[in-house]
């Protein structure tokens, strides 16, 4: 890469070395190439200045924040972001919030943040611009002029031709990713359908080298499965847990759940499926306990407040009617929790379970799968609805719309045979090791390098 690379994400990290999968992997990446990080700093209320504010240690890369107003907030980030797009994304259309202010809201944002970053970049910079809150960045960079390389990549599901139906007319996916260099997305599936969608647009048509024509320039669109930092989380997962007394307390037959408080992780029918399996398993000495850990997130947009409400009713359900003097079957946390815990609470855990709905790849998974002991290993059961089971398919694949078939599966985790785990546990751990999140960016930012957007003679010939 000649310039320097721009990274744009809606969060910026503010510790000096971030903890946690993807923000670390982006932070070593720039700590290596150097370059720019741009964000919204969720300490950093300063109405939007005109330029790109420095925070932080900047040290290794320089870290740019841009602010946010209060209507900002509201119409561009929990409005269309998070009240229209992720529930197109996630197949919620039922859940899309409609407003002209908040496709406002967004344009404005993207057109603003377009311009801080144009006083920024060179033409040989390269900027690679994650998630759905920045689908039209690129589009605005162009109208500023920008000519150098920008990426796009797509961390949630890219949502089906039906369901795009349910955006505004004026939000044309198709025409916002046509002006990046490549779109990144997480699956095959993905992919199918980003495709899907450009071939029912009039004016694109998919080109001999995979590449989509749109006007008079190409976009290259491939997946980019995204994984953990296999090295660091397996080291953290073995240390023994500092708090005897806890490892102590959650000894027994441990299953565990960790998500953000999100409708599309399926959390109401885990709780349900949890509960068929106490009430259907034969052994009833046996004690199994569920221990859900699920942080709140986005608690000011309405569909999180009632799956809030939902799952604790849930909760005080099951435990009423299955806990015992000295048994609680639902350990239900709704806070973050430190990832070094994190880690030695999924190897003690006999069983991951990770039901979404919808989710673009989910690194529970696979942190989960690297945390296990190979000689002692727990089994996962996997929605086959999260990305990950793409390439995971020897985790206890599930369908999370039935309660029987995730109660079986429980009743089948908890029974397995050791061989069977350990070959399982393998079979994963492959997958997990193959799509190393350092891996990743740097697989991603060589396809990057070697993209073209201007139309060449060979890629000429159409398919239709
Ligand atoms: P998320 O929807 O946030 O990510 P996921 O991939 O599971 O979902 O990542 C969550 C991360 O947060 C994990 O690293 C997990 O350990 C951590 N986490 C969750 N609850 C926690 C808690 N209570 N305490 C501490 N840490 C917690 C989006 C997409 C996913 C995609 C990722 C990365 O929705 O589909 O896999 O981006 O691209």
């Amino acid at each position: 890469m000649s310039g320097k690379l721009i990274v744009v994400s809606n969060r910026i990290p503010t510790a000096a070395t971030p903890a946690g999968g993807l923000v670390y992997a982006l932070h070593e990446t720039l700590r290596k190439t150097g370059g720019i990080w741009v964000g919204s700093d969720p300490e950093f209320h300063a109405s939007p200045s005109r330029s790109l504010t420095e925070i932080g240690d900047q040290s290794a890369y320089r870290r740019l924040a841009f602010g946010l107003t209060e209507l900002d907030h509201q119409t561009f980030y929990l409005g269309f972001a998070n009240s229209v797009l992720w529930p197109v994304c996630h197949r919620r259309g039922d859940l899309v919030r409609m407003s002209r202010r908040f496709e406002q809201g967004y344009r404005r944002v993207n057109k603003r943040l377009a311009q801080q970053i144009f006083e920024v970049a060179k033409v040989d910079d390269t900027i690679w611009v994650h998630d759905y809150h920045f689908f039209p960045l690129a589009s605005e960079l162009r109208k500023l002029g920008f000519e150098g390389k920008i990426g796009f990549f797509l961390h949630i599901p890219f949502p089906a031709l039906g369901d795009l139906g349910a955006l505004p007319l004026e939000a044309s996916l198709a025409r916002w990713l046509a002006d990046y260099d490549l779109v990144g997305l997480q699956t095959r599936a993905d992919v199918a359908r980003c495709l899907e969608m450009f071939r029912s647009e009039l004016g694109a048509e998919l080109m001999n080298d995979g590449k989509i024509k749109y006007g008079d320039q190409t976009v290259g669109v491939r997946s980019f499965p995204i994984g953990i930092d296999v090295d660091t989380f397996v080291a953290t997962a073995k240390r023994p847990m500092a708090d005897a007394k806890l490892a102590a307390d959650l000894s027994g037959d441990i299953v565990i759940g960790v998500d953000r408080l999100d409708y599309s992780k399926g959390l109401p029918n885990r709780f349900r499926a949890f509960g068929r399996y106490l009430e259907t398993r034969t052994d009833k000495s046996r004690r199994a306990s569920l221990l859900q850990i699920a942080p709140p997130t986005r608690e000011e947009v309405t569909a999180y407040q009632d799956i809030r409400h939902e799952l604790e009713e849930l909760a005080g359900r099951l435990n009423g009617e299955n806990a015992e003097l000295d048994w609680t079957p639902l350990r239900y946390i709704h806070r973050n929790i430190d990832r070094n815990l994190l880690a030695k609470l999924y190897r003690i855990a006999r069983v991951g379970l990770v039901t979404p709905f919808a989710d673009g790849m989910n690194l529970v998974a696979k942190e989960y799968i690297a945390a296990q002991d190979p000689n002692d290993p727990g089994v996962l059961v996997l929605s086959r609805m999260a990305g990950a089971a793409e390439d995971m398919t020897q985790a206890l694949l599930v369908n999370p719309y039935d309660i029987e078939e995730m109660s079986e599966a429980l009743t089948q985790a908890l029974n397995m045979p050791l061989q069977e785990r350990q070959d399982r546990y393998e079979a994963c751990m492959a997958q997990v090791k193959a799509t190393d999140v350092g891996r990743w960016s740097e697989n991603y930012l060589s396809a990057l390098k070697d993209s073209r957007r201007k139309l060449s003679w060979d890629s000429f010939s159409s398919t239709g």
